[in-house]
């Protein structure tokens, strides 16, 4: 039997038809001098030569990409941004096009990138041109670059046209393919929020995604992936945020929001078709993500989705970029689309308690639209999270501390108990995530500040996490909340200056930051905090709202001995931070003193006027006077006039 079985496997086709799209020369969008770049071709050929080293590529119908007709574009997207991508990758444009770029949210462009961009769009159209015509049971386009940011005239996030947006659009205006309603799942890690808008007030499309949110802190950091956004007229009640609360999330969390938001809505909307963001960034070990749903988990989430439309389904690949994590997710999902294997067993772990809030207020919301979600969550499920067995041992052996014990459950525990062995990538990413902090939480550094952190209770919701008035947003905190040890203040031979032109937490006005470089004729007050380094990596989180995990530490040991010889370091994960660079500052009582600030090509962008130097508000520039006179530095006159000069002085 065993042998027949596998016989018919590795020589013929499956019984289902299963399409599937590569073509290399999407790989011809990369970065100008091919710098390193998440999002880069090696994605797709990662996945593609697993597959067909799975024997996977050989059972399916192989098809090769198509560049989209500009019609099909235009339905999605504006004249002028179809007319900027079709003509990017031009000589005309040589000169221009990183500057162009440079303008855009996470956008590079290359010579390939028009090229790569319409194919991927037409290669979506392709595959689900040919499900909807029922020549294909299901297909998978393994494009880049990326469509779900796309916006109608805008690029961003590593998007340039919308692809699964235009397909949509396609298999809804061809009226002959009989599709009247489709529903998207958008699974990436970020919020798809150029599918959203597209289809804001079209009831014809039920857009879904979850995504990590953080309050809009997490890429694109703003407030549409919130889920009080419902859509809007007609389409009222068609769309479907789930954001989560915090990273970490894996198989039990988005199992739970299939279970209880998806799946019974799927069931009442019947779909004609379905097409998946298919985004792996919330794969285990994804650098950007930080959730942590297994090959398995992506198997499970896309069987249940294949009882609807007649398992009419197309997978359009989103983000991912852990190249192993990605290639073993997209062969999970083949082996469910030819149905050759059955899908069985459970996660072992809960849902997070904040997993179960957030389906009890999704469904709260969308209760009026969707029937089936009136009833409320029984509370015998809710009452199951994470995690259960280590939970009693640990109380019982420090009760003392049960406040930050439930702490160390949903921050550190929870990750270890959900260690899974299967799949090597994974086991890494989860354990080292709790290792880094022991090792750093031993070794104290002064972090040095001359912002507003340098007022005290500014500083501690950086430590304690929570809302400081006129903060807009909420702070995590560190996952060590100890108040720092000593508190110190000192003058540095360093230029402080004001710019930028505004900032989410500031409003208009420019923030404050430090040169560098060291100059004999500047001075500048800094307030030191003594701080573990545990807690120094925690507050560079969150001063760079960087999208980055914490599976790693962004400044380690190797780190600390780095800039005490080189006086700073970029760090290479937070890149688009404003303070992603570290600087030395000499030593305090045999500890380092360590600040963050921009870096020395900011400095040439605030000289060139291409950053502004701007002013701070009046809200800023006050939280920085109270620091330095609560701090008892300078009197209020003294402190105004301070910041005062700075602000005026040019760089
Ligand atoms: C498609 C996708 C992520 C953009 C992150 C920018 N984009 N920091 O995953
Ligand atoms: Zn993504």
């Amino acid at each position: 039997m065993e042998a027949v079985e596998t016989a018919s496997r590795s020589t013929s086709r499956s019984l289902r038809r299963v399409g599937i799209l590569y073509d290399e020369r999407m790989c011809r969008h990369h970065t100008p001098d091919d710098e390193p770049h998440p999002e880069n071709p090696n994605r797709i050929r990662a996945i593609w030569n697993k597959l067909q080293s799975a024997g996977i590529s050989q059972r399916c119908e192989v098809l090769s990409a198509k560049e989209a007709e500009d019609k099909y574009i235009l339905s999605v997207h504006g004249k002028s941004h179809v007319d900027l991508i079709r003509n990017i990758s031009s000589q005309q444009y040589n000169s221009r096009r990183n500057r162009i770029a440079s303008k855009l949210n996470s956008i590079y462009l290359n010579e390939g990138s028009s090229e790569a961009a319409y194919l991927a769009a037409g290669s979506v159209i392709e595959v689900a041109k040919r499900v909807a015509k029922g020549e294909l049971d299901s297909a998978f386009a393994i494009v880049r670059p990326p469509g779900h940011h796309a916006e109608h005239d805008e690029a961003m996030g590593f998007c340039l046209f919308n692809n699964v947006a235009i397909a949509t659009n396609f298999l809804l205006n061809e009226k002959e393919l009989g599709i009247n309603k489709i529903l998207i799942v958008d699974w990436d890690v970020h919020h798809g929020n150029g599918t959203q808008k597209t289809f804001w007030k079209d009831p014809r499309v039920l857009f879904f995604s979850v995504h990590r949110h953080e309050f809009g802190s997490f890429y694109p950091s703003n407030d549409d992936g919130d889920y009080t956004m419902i859509g809007e007229g007609p389409g009222a009640g068609y769309n479907i945020n789930v954001p989560w609360e915090n990273g970490r999330c894996g198989d039990a969390d988005y199992l739970a929001v299939w279970d209880h938001i998806l799946i019974p809505v799927a069931k009442q909307f019947n779909p004609d078709m379905i097409l998946i963001s298919a985004g792996f960034d919330a794969a285990v070990g994804d650098p950007l993500g930080g959730c942590c749903v297994t090959p398995y988990g992506y198997a499970m989430l896309l069987r249940k989705l294949m009882d609807f439309a007649r398992g009419k389904i197309v997978l359009a690949l989103e983000g991912g970029y852990n190249l192993a994590s990605i290639s073993n997710s997209a062969l999970a999902c083949m082996e469910v689309l030819l149905d050759e294997k059955i899908v069985t067993g459970s996660t072992e772990a809960y849902p997070f308690e904040s997993t179960w809030r957030v389906i009890q207020v999704v469904r709260q919301e969308l209760k009026a639209f969707w029937s089936v979600l009136a009833d409320e969550v029984p509370t015998k499920l809710i009452s199951q999270k994470a995690p259960i067995p280590v939970k009693k041992i640990l109380i019982s052996s420090c009760d003392s501390e049960a406040e930050d014990v439930e702490e160390l459950l949903q921050e550190v525990i929870r990750p270890l108990s959900t260690l899974r062995v299967d799949e090597d990538c994974r086991v890494l990413a989860e354990s080292a995530s709790v290792s880094w902090r022991s090792d750093l939480s031993n070794i104290d550094i002064w972090y040095a500040t001359f912002g507003s952190n340098m007022w005290k209770p500014r500083f501690l919701f950086y430590i304690e996490g929570g809302q400081v008035d006129g903060m807009q947003k909420l702070c995590s905190g560190s996952m060590d909340k100890r108040p720092p040890k000593e508190i110190l203040w000192k003058i540095f031979p360093h230029r402080l200056f004001f710019g930028r032109e505004s900032t989410r937490t500031w409003g208009l006005g420019g923030v404050a930051f430090l040169h560098p470089e060291s100059k004999n004729e500047d001075i500048v007050h800094m307030c030191l905090y003594r701080i573990t380094l545990e807690q120094f990596n925690d507050v560079l989180h969150q001063e760079n709202i960087s999208s980055y995990d914490m599976s790693s530490p962004l400044f380690d040991l190797t780190s600390l001995d780095c800039v005490k010889e080189k006086g700073s370091i970029n760090l290479e994960a937070v890149k688009k931070g404003w303070y992603h660079n570290v600087v030395y500052l000499g030593m305090e009582r045999d500890i380092p003193i360590l600040t963050m600030t921009c870096d020395l090509s900011d400095i040439e962008n605030f000289k060139s006027g291409k950053v502004p130097l701007h002013a701070p508000s009046e809200d800023y520039a006050n939280t920085l006077v109270k620091g330095l006179v609560e701090g008892g530095q300078l009197s209020e006159e003294e402190a105004v006039s301070y910041i005062k000069e700075a602000a005026a002085k040019p760089l």
